[in-house]
């Protein structure tokens, strides 16, 4: 089993290219859920969702979450009531929102809901949540308010000064069913290139999983998503500063710490590769199409496949 921990869309990016490399059935994606929220009375969860529909085959190409061929009637007719619209729901994606929430009211955890919704789109990659349990992303901004995670990203556009990020319910959620399992049964883990504080952070805050990776006998392989300094999307670039960590790519490795058996980063940043503690492998991991993402899944399965033939037996 290959077990990747996952946010969204660079997450989702990497996993169309490793289930080229080798069967889906064999790839687990541990997936945060700190991004979700609830609008309409609906729970909505953005990574879980947009990886759904990039493996589906049915995101919306330009924003790279949601539905393609999307229609937004639901969301006009609820602004004639005058109900908040910064947070953009299409009618098919209300489809999802609707049969998970009818689900978890009735008494269906999280990760079975997600099963199902995956099995509707016949996705064969196994998506876990991180936890069943309610935690929320929050930042804390300089000036002082205290907001989600989305009405920081969406509604405020990633505009104020952070002061901090926390994972409010952190303390009391335990691992989904199967998240650690998937950790203890991996040949190879990969912390994929997504935001490494509000998705590999949000996933690590949840108590057990990052003392599973430490005891894991797999490799714990790292993708930088921080390329030539810049993030590909997102604000990974605003959140590192706030948290002490440097944007770069030797800035996410130090930030891993010790969770990290190599490191993958792009070879913009090839200089920086003797910053890195950990063994690191060079190449192309800017995926603009699946072949990119297909060589790095080789990348990190080939630098994995070194360290563990290194291990004394
Ligand atoms: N991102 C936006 O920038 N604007 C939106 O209105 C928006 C709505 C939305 C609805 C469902 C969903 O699954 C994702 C949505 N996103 C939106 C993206 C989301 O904020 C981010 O993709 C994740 O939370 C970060 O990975």
């Amino acid at each position: 089993m290959i077990t990747v921990l996952a946010g969204g869309v660079g997450a989702a990016r990497f996993l169309r290219g490793l289930t080229r490399v080798v069967p889906a059935a064999q790839v687990t994606a541990v997936v945060n859920v700190g991004d979700d929220l609830e609008r309409f009375g609906l729970r909505i969860c953005p990574d879980l969702d947009s990886i759904t529909y990039w493996l589906a085959g049915v995101v919306h190409p330009e924003q790279q979450w949601g539905r393609a061929d999307e229609r937004h009637v639901v969301a006009g007719e609820l602004e004639r009531f005058g109900h908040e619209s910064w947070f953009t729901l299409g009618d098919r994606d209300l489809g999802v929102h609707l049969h998970r929430t009818m689900r978890l009211r009735e008494g269906v955890p999280l990760s079975a809901a997600t099963a199902e919704v995956t099995r509707a789109f016949e996705v064969e990659v196994q998506l876990l949540p991180a936890t069943d349990d309610t935690v929320e992303t929050r930042i804390t901004t300089v000036d002082g308010r205290d907001l989600h995670f989305q009405e920081y990203w969406v509604r405020e556009r990633a505009a104020p000064e952070v002061a901090g990020v926390r994972l409010a319910g952190a303390e009391a959620a335990r691992p989904a069913p199967g998240v650690l399992e998937a950790i203890a049964d991996a040949e190879v883990i990969v912390v994929a290139p997504s935001n490494p504080v509000v998705s590999i952070d949000t996933i690590l805050a949840v108590p057990g999983i990052r003392e599973a990776l430490g005891h894991a006998t797999a490799p714990v392989i790292g993708i930088s998503p921080i390329i030539g300094g810049k993030v590909v999307r997102g604000m990974a670039h605003r959140l590192l500063p706030a948290i002490g960590a440097e944007v770069s790519a030797a800035g996410v490795a130090a930030h891993y710490g010790d969770l990290l058996d190599g490191m993958v980063i792009d070879t913009v940043d090839a200089d920086q590769a003797d910053r890195i503690e950990v063994p690191t492998r060079v190449t192309d991991t800017v995926m603009d199409d699946p072949d990119v993402a297909a060589a790095l899944a080789r990348t990190c399965l080939a630098l994995a496949g070194d360290l563990t033939s290194d291990v004394p037996r």
